[in-house]
């Protein structure tokens, strides 16, 4: 089925499109009073995830509101350490918490098989259901945490600022973390191809905290097990290309390697300079970002220039998605947010060409 608007798909693919297209990571959540208002139906937020009609209603809501290009799925990358039978809750104003974390390979062999098209239906449902709200205007994006990234919940029970437990497993006993990270990217694979079966348009792996990764380490500890799942996925449905992208937060030291690894599209946090980054991967892939979701604290005119700045830096030609360098932060202004997606809408013009069917 065709999408009446499909820039990010076009744009994550680099073939030529109108107008840059926008997203926003985290574009539905706490930021937006509706939001809050909707998680008040079910206080614990796995329940939440779990309901598909309100995983569906959160999805649509930032659309509701912003010319948005793309619709993210409302889950989390911790469905699937949940669905291996980990204790995981969410804790008010701590975030995730796991009472019974991974230390032991005993631990590791003891997670339970998953069966994503059982025990992570309800995320099949949600896609479905948004979808038939979506009535094919726009792509839904499908995502998943990275091994390692999901494994720093499983291992240090918590968000960690150290990482000095999964680190210390790392470095005594590495065969522990493998066996893991090996058990996620299997299950991940599974799970991704269970979303783009449903009609997810096109994938995400977060890695979240890749960059916590010494520079020796981030290959062999996280982006060989992104590879592994980029190999896996379906990649063509129904003639159409599923484009993969890959965000690791702190990228920077690794582009190289990250445009070089199968993937589509590599997300690029904030840190990172767009023109050289676009000088970088050499065309090998097209690049999400980067603006920093704190801009969004600053006066209306530095937004906008910073939104021009980002357009220009990655320049003339195809293969850019706007999007944030993270998450966007749930005390953002929604007035910044509508500036932002305005400024991108009107300085993102790319010049047409007469082989495109253009959607206004
Ligand atoms: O009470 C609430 O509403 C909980 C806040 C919240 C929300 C809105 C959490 C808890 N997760 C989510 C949704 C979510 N998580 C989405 C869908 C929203 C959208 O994009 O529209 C997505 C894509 C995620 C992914 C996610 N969860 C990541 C990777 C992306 C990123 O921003 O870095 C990570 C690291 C998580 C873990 C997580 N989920 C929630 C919390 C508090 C945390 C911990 C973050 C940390 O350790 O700092």
């Amino acid at each position: 089925m065709t999408i009446q608007n499909d820039r990010i798909i076009r744009a994550l693919l680099r073939q030529p499109v109108d107008r840059t297209p926008i997203w926003l990571m985290r574009q539905a959540g706490r930021y937006l009073p509706e939001y809050r208002e909707l998680r008040k139906r079910t206080p614990d937020f796995m329940t939440f995830c779990k309901t598909p009609e309100l995983a569906c209603e959160a999805t649509l809501q930032p659309l509701a509101r912003f010319p948005l290009d793309a619709a993210i799925v409302f889950s989390d990358i911790l469905t699937v350490p949940d669905a291996m039978g980990m204790d995981l809750q969410f804790v008010s104003g701590e975030g995730p918490v796991i009472r019974n974390p991974i230390r032991s390979m005993d631990d590791v062999k003891k997670l339970k098989p998953v069966e994503v098209e059982a025990d992570l239906a309800y995320v099949q449902e949600a896609i479905r259901l948004i979808n038939i709200e979506l009535d094919n205007k726009i792509p839904l994006i499908g995502f998943a945490g990275s091994p390692w990234t999901v494994a720093t919940y499983m291992v240090e029970g918590a968000s960690s600022k150290t990482f000095s437990t999964i680190k210390t497993m790392l470095y005594r006993e590495p065969e522990i973390l493998h066996a893991l990270l090996q058990r996620l990217a299997d299950v991940t694979v599974r799970y991704l191809n269970m979303q783009i079966a449903a009609g997810a348009r096109t994938v995400m792996i977060f890695d979240t905290w890749g960059g916590v990764l010494s520079n020796n380490e981030y290959v062999d500890f996280s982006l060989q097990y992104m590879k592994k799942i980029a190999d896996q996925l379906i990649r063509d449905v129904n003639g159409q290309r599923i484009p993969v992208v890959f965000f690791t937060k702190h990228c920077d030291p690794w582009l190289e390697l990250l445009a070089a690894s199968g993937c589509d599209a590599v997300g690029l946090d904030s840190t990172v300079d767009m023109a050289s980054a676009k000088q970088r991967v050499a065309g090998r892939v097209a690049l999400q970002g980067n603006l920093d979701p704190f801009l969004l604290f600053a006066k209306p005119d530095r937004i906008e220039q910073a939104v021009i700045d980002i357009l220009d830096g990655y320049g003339p030609g195809p293969g850019h998605v706007f999007n944030l360098g993270h998450g966007i932060d749930k005390d953002t202004p929604i007035d910044s947010v509508e500036r932002m997606v305005e400024a991108v809408r009107h300085y993102g013009h790319q010049p047409v060409t007469q082989e495109m069917e253009l959607v206004v």
